[in-house]
């Protein structure tokens, strides 16, 4: 139930030579990086591998609202409690944002909807994993947030116009869950013992996960190659992964917690860290259904569609009764 599971569909993009005088005429504008607006004519594949990735990132930020939200009742005080209020409101806001910019292109929010409550749309593998104390808030502020910036930032460049202004102020808003992600690891790494260990037991937890994010190595992923040469995607997942390595090690180190890879060491001559193996069967069943919270997440989510129904309901009657009101009085 619920399989997100990886299924190739990619295929190698197509050569100048192979395309038609209109794709070529998108291919160049992109090459140029002039940036594709909805009513621009575009390939069929471009449209719809953007409503995919959009439509799922969009889903990742309203699913995601769940781990984090399991806390807002029990953040250790008032002031704790009001920034995460704030932080997941921010990701419903960007989720809003998500769904604004892929109904662009000419797909409805009800078909998002449909899409990720019958499994068809995937999120994002990270979100099914629980929140078991409140270091985990901190871990996923700083690592969860820390990936996405890192995936985001160089979608503010994206080819598509919607999304690359979505991402704008997503970005800015992300560098600050990640900060206020870093500052509860920094009082729990500075305090008790008890919370020096709930702090190093969040990151033994969340730090894999946090390196799947950027998805499959990029062998395995079927979309990169075409997303790169339509600059919807501007680096390869494992691009991303490295760099994401290399800025959290350190950061790591400052807190005085251990990164859980005995195989993780700076590596001179790449100037960067070389780290262990992912544990991709663990990705593969999470996309699958599998994992720790999926049925949990989907089930929320369900559930609020439902109890939405009667206020959905109760806006399009109003939509529909707006003209007929409108001609009565004039
Ligand atoms: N989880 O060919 P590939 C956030 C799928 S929100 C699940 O490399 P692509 C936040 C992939 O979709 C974080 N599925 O694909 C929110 C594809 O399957 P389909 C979300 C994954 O698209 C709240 C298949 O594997 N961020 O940060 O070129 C609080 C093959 O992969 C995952 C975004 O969505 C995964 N981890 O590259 C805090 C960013 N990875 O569609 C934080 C935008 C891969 O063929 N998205 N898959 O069935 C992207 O940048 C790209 O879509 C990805 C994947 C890098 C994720």
């Amino acid at each position: 139930m619920y399989a997100q599971e990886v299924k190739s569909t990619g295929a190698a993009p197509k050569s100048l030579a192979d395309m038609s005088a209109e794709e070529r005429a998108f291919q160049e504008r992109i090459d140029a990086d002039i940036k594709i607006e909805p009513k621009d004519f575009m390939p069929e594949g471009y449209r719809k591998t953007l409503i995919r990735q959009i439509s799922q990132h969009a889903h990742s930020e309203i699913v995601g609202q769940l781990p984090e939200g399991n806390w807002i009742t029990r953040a250790p005080t008032l002031e704790r409690k009001m920034i995460l209020l704030a932080k997941v409101q921010d990701e419903a806001g960007h989720g809003l944002y998500l769904y604004c910019a892929a109904e662009t292109l000419g797909v409805s929010r009800d078909e998002m909807t449909e899409q990720l409550l019958s499994g068809k749309a995937k999120y994002s593998s990270i979100f099914n994993y629980p929140t078991l104390t409140w270091a985990d808030i901190g871990a996923i502020g700083w690592l969860v947030d820390g990936a996405a910036i890192m995936n985001q930032v160089p979608l503010q460049r994206c080819s598509y116009g919607p999304y690359a202004r979505a991402m704008v102020r997503i970005c800015k808003e992300e560098s600050f869950h990640q900060r206020q992600g870093y500052a509860i690891m920094m009082k729990l790494a500075r305090g008790t013992d008890a919370q020096r260990e709930m702090a190093q037991d969040a990151l033994d937890r969340w730090w894999w996960p946090s390196l799947m994010m950027f998805g499959p190595s990029d062998g395995d992923s079927v979309h990169s190659a075409q997303s790169m040469a339509w600059k919807i995607k501007q680096n390869s997942n494992d691009e991303l992964r490295q760099k994401f390595v290399n800025e959290t090690v350190p950061q790591a180190e400052y807190l005085g917690l251990k990164v859980p890879d005995p195989d993780l060491r700076w590596n001179e001559a790449k100037q960067g860290y070389d780290f262990g193996p992912i544990d991709w069967n663990e990705f593969h069943e999470v996309l699958k259904g599998n994992g720790p919270c999926n049925a949990e997440r989907m089930a929320a989510r369900r559930k609020a569609w439902e109890d939405g129904r009667w206020f959905r309901d109760g806006l399009t009657a109003h939509a529909r009764k707006a003209p007929a009101r409108k001609m009565a009085a004039e």
